[in-house]
Formats: structure tokens, C-alpha cells, sequence
């Protein structure tokens, strides 16, 4: 049984998608960021860096996404949590872009606060808005080719874009120019794995 520490929305949802798929036992546990509980004493003695996600495994706990997914992939390796006929390191690469560089401009595009630059918080947003839309000029090239990451199924580096595209939506970002990109989001929407793992979140 695998325990996943969890906040509403936030980019545990691509744990819980891919634990969905993988149809693991698993308990959610919710860690509130609005509430300040990934702060607090009691959650930093299971995750000292105060973010989620967090799994907690036989072998102790494990953090950041890239690698949650890779154990998962491991431990249920029938899952197709990651697309098969691709080598694990391009796989790897892109969900390592996506954890480095698309995640910490979505905090800066909606948490623009948050980074601690009191004075120039439009400035930091306003950054953040022209990098993403080039990231996703990028991603709506690669989708106009196959209508999901690695060709026709759904797999781990279209959990975080689907997250991505669910966070930014939610701040008011506009994806009117990116057809391909809303379409991804929409088929992602429509999966009953996707529908699933949603509502279990929605319990937190
Ligand atoms: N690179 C990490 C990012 C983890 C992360 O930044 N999580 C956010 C939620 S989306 C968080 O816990 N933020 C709380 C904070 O930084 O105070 C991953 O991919 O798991």
C-alpha cells in the first residue's frame, strides 16, 4: 500500500493520475498548501523540502514528480506508464522540461507573489505569460504531428502537460490560440482513468 501526500489541484494530481493508471492500492493524504500545512512540523518530518507530492513506499518516501513516475513505472511495468518503443531517457528529458522549466513559470504566472519580488509582481507575471506562450507554441507543433505526446496513447509526459494545462487554466491563462494543445486536454478529460483520479483528488 502506498501512501500519497496530496493538495487540491496542485501537481500531486499527476501522481494520482499515474497511480490511477497503474491501478495501485494506494491512500491519499491531503496536505493543504492554502492552509499552510506542507509547512508545518508534522508534514516536513515526511517531505523536508514542504511541497507535494510525496510518496511514501516500502523503501522510505519519494519526491519530485520525474521520479515518482519512474518508480511507478518500475513497480508496474505493464501499465504503460511510459510510452512504449521510447527510450527512457527521451522520456526522462521531457518530463524533466516540463518539472524544471514549464512548472516553475506557471508558479510565477499565478503565484507571481510568491517569488518574492514585492515591487515588480506584474513585471515577474508578465515574464512568465511570454515564456509559457513560447513553450506552448512548442507543444502545439509537437500535438499538430500525433494527438498525444508520443503518438496515439496517452502516457506520463501528457499527465504533467494535461496538469499544466489544468493549473493554468484556473489562473486565467489563455489557450485560445493553441487548438492542438486544448484538444490534448480535452481527450485527457474524457479518460476514465483521467475522470477518475480527479475525483478521488476532489475528496481531499
Ligand atoms: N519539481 C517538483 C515540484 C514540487 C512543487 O513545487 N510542488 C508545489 C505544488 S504544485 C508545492 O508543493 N508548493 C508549495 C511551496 O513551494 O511552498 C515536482 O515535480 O514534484
Amino acid at each position: 500500500m502506498f501512501r500519497l501526500f496530496a493538495s487540491p489541484g496542485a501537481c500531486s494530481q499527476i501522481s494520482i493520475i499515474i497511480l490511477e493508471k497503474a491501478q495501485a492500492n494506494y491512500e491519499l493524504h491531503s496536505v493543504h498548501l492554502a492552509k499552510g500545512e506542507h509547512k508545518k512540523a508534522e508534514y516536513l518530518s515526511i517531505n523536508p523540502k514542504g511541497k507535494v507530492p510525496a510518496l511514501m513506499t516500502k523503501h522510505g518516501v519519494l519526491t519530485e514528480t520525474p521520479a515518482i513516475v519512474l518508480f511507478l513505472h518500475e513497480e508496474f511495468e505493464n501499465a504503460d506508464i511510459l510510452p512504449a518503443n521510447y527510450p527512457v531517457t527521451e522520456v526522462v528529458s521531457d518530463l524533466s522540461w516540463f518539472a524544471s522549466f514549464i512548472h516553475p513559470l506557471i508558479t510565477r504566472y499565478a503565484k507571481p507573489d510568491l517569488i518574492g519580488v514585492t515591487t515588480e509582481v506584474d513585471a515577474v507575471k508578465t515574464v512568465a505569460q511570454t515564456q509559457l506562450n513560447s513553450a506552448y507554441r512548442s507543444i502545439e507543433k509537437r500535438l499538430s504531428a500525433s494527438p498525444f505526446w508520443n503518438g496515439d496513447n496517452w502516457s506520463a509526459v501528457d499527465v504533467y502537460l494535461f496538469w499544466t494545462i489544468n493549473r493554468l487554466k484556473r489562473a486565467g491563462f489563455a489557450f485560445s490560440e493553441f487548438d492542438h494543445v486544448i484538444q490534448h486536454y480535452q481527450k485527457m478529460l474524457a479518460s476514465p482513468v483521467v475522470k477518475r483520479a480527479l475525483l478521488k483528488e476532489s475528496a481531499l
